[in-house]
């Protein structure tokens, strides 16, 4: 169990490195804001063109990315956006380099720094998300290059057994070596475990092993001296299995998630920026919506991180040969989101 300050002992990041790091934390969850997770490695954004039958290739990835970050007004709703490597390289369509032309609109820079799910040895159908040999390096590259945020995913997969103590215990390690390593070089380090909704268990199940990976990393952060407050949470949220037969309500999984967080997640993280994980666009908007119009206060600003959840329809829409309606199916999702952000949105708004 964590405590509900976090203890912060390390002599490694200078008194001026924690006040920036605090500083972008807190824009990236400034009101009404969240992020947009284009981060989808090669392989991911791959599969999801050629989903939509688009040949994939480094040019129509980037096309497709380049369209939505060229979208207009959008700043009002995303106040970073995470890269892939391919990405965080590539420019836009008149030459100016992506995290450059980002920062030109106020929005952050982030980009993905683990490089993979990879087999936990000994633990069959479990994963260990890899990545922190030259992890320095990269970080100090890519700070360089205009990032100011990164990421790293940890996938944990409920069934029969699982997760192992194991599973929970080297992806809790891994978080936060990260993590700790992120804040060295000056970016801030989004803190993603991610709970599948793969399964059919029930949603009670998925709140005693988020609380489980939630409480090992927390845990494992303090003994590697992770600057809480210039920190933030990418979580799932307390769902039942895609396959369970009982679903519940909306109410009860928004109320189910904030009890998990509130028990499991140190008061001075300044922000948890939520996965969507499969959901609808419509259930991921609305679980936040109803988090955020609770009569109770969170110490935390509660906003979201969403790949699928805000660019689905945009990516249909583009491989359907329409620019403009692909940035208009964007930045609805990100208005509503926005609105979410403070418990003003409703169905009807989504026309
Ligand atoms: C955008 O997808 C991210 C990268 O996935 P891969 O490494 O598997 O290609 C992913 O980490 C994403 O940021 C999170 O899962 C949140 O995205 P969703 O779609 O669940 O909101």
């Amino acid at each position: 169990m964590v405590s509900f300050l976090s203890t912060f002992s390390s002599t490694s990041v200078i008194d001026m490195d924690r006040e920036l790091l605090e500083k972008t934390a807190m824009e990236l969850v400034a009101p009404g804001k969240g992020i947009l997770a284009a981060d989808e490695s090669n392989g991911t954004m791959s599969s999801r063109l050629e989903a939509v039958g688009v040949e994939p290739s480094p040019e129509t990835r980037r096309s497709y990315r380049t369209n939505i970050f060229s979208t207009q007004g959008y700043e009002d709703a995303i106040s970073g956006i995470i890269l892939f490597d391919e990405t965080i390289r590539q420019s836009m369509d008149d030459g100016t380099p992506i995290p450059e032309y980002l920062a030109s609109r106020g929005i952050h820079p982030g980009i993905k720094v683990d490089t993979g799910a990879k087999d936990l040895a000994n633990h069959s159908g479990e994963k260990i998300t890899e990545g922190l040999d030259g992890l320095r390096e990269r970080c100090a590259e890519y700070f360089r290059m205009g990032a100011r945020f990164a990421k790293w995913r940890a996938v944990i997969k409920i069934g029969d057994g699982l997760p192992s103590d194991a599973n929970i215990s080297t992806n809790a390690h891994a978080l936060a070596r990260y993590a700790s390593i992120c804040q060295e070089q000056g970016l801030v380090p989004i803190i993603e475990p991610e709970v599948l909704m793969e399964g059919d268990h029930d949603a009670q199940t998925c709140y005693d092993v988020t609380a489980r990976i939630l409480d090992a990393t927390f845990d494992e952060c303090n003994v590697q001296g992770v600057h809480i407050p210039g920190a933030l949470l990418k979580p799932n949220m307390t769902l039942p299995g895609k396959d369970c037969s009982v679903q519940g309500s909306r109410e009860m999984a928004a109320q189910m998630t904030v009890d998990c967080l509130a028990s499991h997640v140190p008061f001075d993280l300044p922000g948890i920026v939520f996965l969507s994980g499969g959901q609808s666009d419509e259930d991921a908007t609305a679980h936040l919506n109803l988090m955020n119009a609770m009569d109770n206060e969170h110490p935390w600003q509660l906003s979201y991180s969403y790949g699928r959840a805000l660019l689905a329809h945009a990516l249909q829409t583009w491989a359907s040969g329409s620019n403009e309606e692909s940035q208009q199916a964007f930045a609805h999702r990100a208005k509503m989101n926005s609105l979410a952000r403070s418990g003003d949105w409703s169905v009807d708004l989504e026309v």
